[in-house]
């Protein structure tokens, strides 16, 4: 039985509400980037910082602004209003509750003037990570809490039009995109429990004198309950995006709805337990633990490699279909002309390799010698910086016109901004991988290091470069998303843009009914997180020493 409408037309104010998503996303990535090709630069001694120093204190207050607003704002952001879009147009009805969305993303916005008001004054220089006994201003707790709980309420929003839909529609599959925004939400819900307990029995105490000292070790263990789900709720909106609508944009269909589903699941299930892979040099913690969480790493990368199979089939279908032939001839039949697609798909391909460093990072040993380097740092350029942002960067090439209704403008200079951004990061990631085996610490201002080796320069140059070439992909992307934005070039009445939602080879309906339900997944998700953490953390909050001061 089906009874909502076959297509639905998303209003005027659904379309503002998700561009002002869209706006503060991009400004947040505007304001961050900035400070990139500042760390970047004074890797290979040309150092800036004392040019804007009035305003800015330090690198770390750079590095603080960069990351939380590029990897915490930027993608938070983008990725509520993406997600509020494919709920609409997946289940073709608007929000049950429009007004608690709203002020869900109002409490966001409160909580992001709030954190960038002490991260400005250089009052809340502590990293994105934010470890204690680092100490920041109350203000950025207060204003880091806002935001999640602002994007909390964003999530009930969905999760209530779900249930208005499901009654509407019983024994219907979920629409594809609208079950991978209801995945990724519940993904987020469940790992920022980590995060809220931190701030709310720890940090923000601390910070306001209430508490001494704290324990940085369960800190830290809290944070990375959070840490490393978070990277997925940053991800699952792009594979979204390579599952869901790439197939369409490339004129083909999606190659399996019941192993896009299977992946989405599976993410949810598998995406908390591992924190303890951020946590391998940790003393406080069991080897035997870390080792489970190491097990389980392997098993979260799974999900990923069916993508890699089901996206890269879906695209070959394509490719196939518009005349490619031979074994690699879809690949050029592929529409790279499309600015949204070519930037996904450079996205995807840099992610191959991103992956490829995040299965050697959770290798217990090999760990050890990557843990705290220049390593890190290239692999989360991949990933968040290149899989996730450049995938967002493809969407927004259709979604900013969806939404506005005008012209993208210069959709050439739009296809060559992902290729500035592909090549900037080659470069840029694979000097900082190299520069990390080779000892080079990260978090740290290399340029003014006395102890750096002859070795390391024509690396550390390459960080530079591929960051200035980063900038300018960066500042593209801003000028182009603002000069469509705010054009006069409007689309006419036959050329509308719309949202692709690509059609899945077989018809959903003959997917297992066990992909489409939640409680059994509900379940075991809980389950293996108090395997995966209830015994440690039990112990760690029986001995808990909450001895450290501020620093
Ligand atoms: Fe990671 C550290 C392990 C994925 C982000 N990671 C980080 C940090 C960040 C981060 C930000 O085990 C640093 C945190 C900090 O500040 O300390 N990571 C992994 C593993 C994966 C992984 C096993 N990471 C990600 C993703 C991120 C991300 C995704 C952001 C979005 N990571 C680690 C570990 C550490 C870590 C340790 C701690 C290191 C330490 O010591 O501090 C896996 O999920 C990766 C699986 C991925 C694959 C690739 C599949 C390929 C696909 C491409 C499809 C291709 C297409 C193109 C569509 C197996 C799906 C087709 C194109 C055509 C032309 C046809
Ligand atoms: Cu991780």
């Amino acid at each position: 039985m089906l009874i909502t409408e076959p297509t639905y037309q998303v209003t005027k104010e659904e379309k503002r509400f998700i561009g002002l998503h869209l706006f503060f996303a991009i400004l947040a990535l505007s304001i961050g980037s900035l400070f990139g090709p500042l760390q970047a630069f004074q890797y290979s001694g040309l150092d800036l910082y004392p040019y804007i120093e009035p305003i800015f204190k330090s690198y770390y207050q750079g590095l603080t602004l960069h990351g939380v607003l590029n990897a915490l704002v930027w993608t938070t952001f983008f990725i509520t209003g993406f997600l509020t879009l494919t709920i609409i147009k997946g289940l073709k009805r608007p929000l049950v509750y429009p007004t608690l969305n709203k002020v869900g993303f109002w409490t966001m916005v409160v909580g992001l003037v709030t954190t960038a008001i002490p991260l400005l004054l250089d009052e809340a220089t502590v990293l994105y990570t934010f470890y204690p006994p680092l100490q920041a201003s109350s203000l950025f707790y207060v204003g880091l809490t806002l935001v999640v709980v602002g994007s909390w309420i964003e999530g009930y929003g969905f999760f209530f039009t779900y249930r208005a839909w499901r009654k509407e529609n019983p024994g219907v599959r979920t629409p594809f995109v609208s079950f991978a925004a209801l995945i990724t939400m519940a993904l987020w819900q469940g790992a920022t429990l980590g995060v809220a307990v931190e701030i709310l029995t720890m940090l923000l105490p601390w910070s306001l004198g209430w508490i001494d000292g704290v324990d940085p070790e369960l800190a830290r263990t809290y944070f990375w309950f959070t840490g490393h789900p978070l990277v997925y709720f940053w991800l699952l909106p792009a594979y979204l995006s390579w599952y869901g609508m790439l197939p369409k944009q490339a004129g083909g269909k999606l190659f399996s709805d019941s192993l896009a589903r299977l992946a989405f699941w599976l993410f949810l299930l598998l995406s908390i337990p591992v924190g303890f892979h951020h946590q391998f040099t940790d003393p406080g913690i069991p080897q035997g633990w870390k080792y489970i969480h190491a097990a389980l790493t392997y098993g979260v990368a799974f999900p990923s490699l069916l993508t890699l199979f089901t996206v890269v089939a879906s695209l070959e279908l394509a490719g196939r279909k518009r005349g490619g032939k031979g074994l690699f001839g879809w690949v050029r039949a592929l529409p790279w002309g499309d600015p949204s697609v070519s930037a996904q798909l450079l996205a995807g391909i840099l992610f191959i390799f991103g992956g490829i460093g995040g299965i050697t990072n959770a290798s217990y040993n090999v760990n050890l010698v990557v843990h705290n380097t220049a390593w890190i740092v290239g692999h989360f350029h991949l990933t968040v910086a290149t899989a996730v942002t450049l995938s967002f960067m493809g969407i927004s090439y259709w979604l900013v016109p969806y939404l506005t209704g005008n012209r993208l403008w210069k959709p050439k200079w739009a296809v060559a901004q992902g290729w500035i951004w592909f090549v900037g990061m080659i470069i840029f990631s694979n000097a900082m991988h190299v520069l990390g085996l080779l000892g080079a610490p990260r978090r740290t201002p290399l340029g003014s290091a006395p102890y750096v080796p002859e070795e390391w320069s024509g690396h550390l140059f390459r960080v530079s470069f591929g960051g200035a070439i980063l900038l300018v992909g960066v500042i593209l992307y801003v000028v182009i998303m603002v000069r469509t934005a705010w054009s006069k070039d409007k689309l006419g009445p036959d050329e509308q843009v719309e949202v692709p939602i690509a059609e899945a080879l077989h018809d959903p309906q003959r997917t297992p009914a066990f992909l489409d339900r939640w409680r059994p997944w509900l379940i075991a998700t809980v389950a293996l997180i108090l395997i995966g953490y209830g015994p440690q953390l039990l112990d760690m909050l029986l001995n808990i020493q909450l001895t450290s001061p501020g620093f």
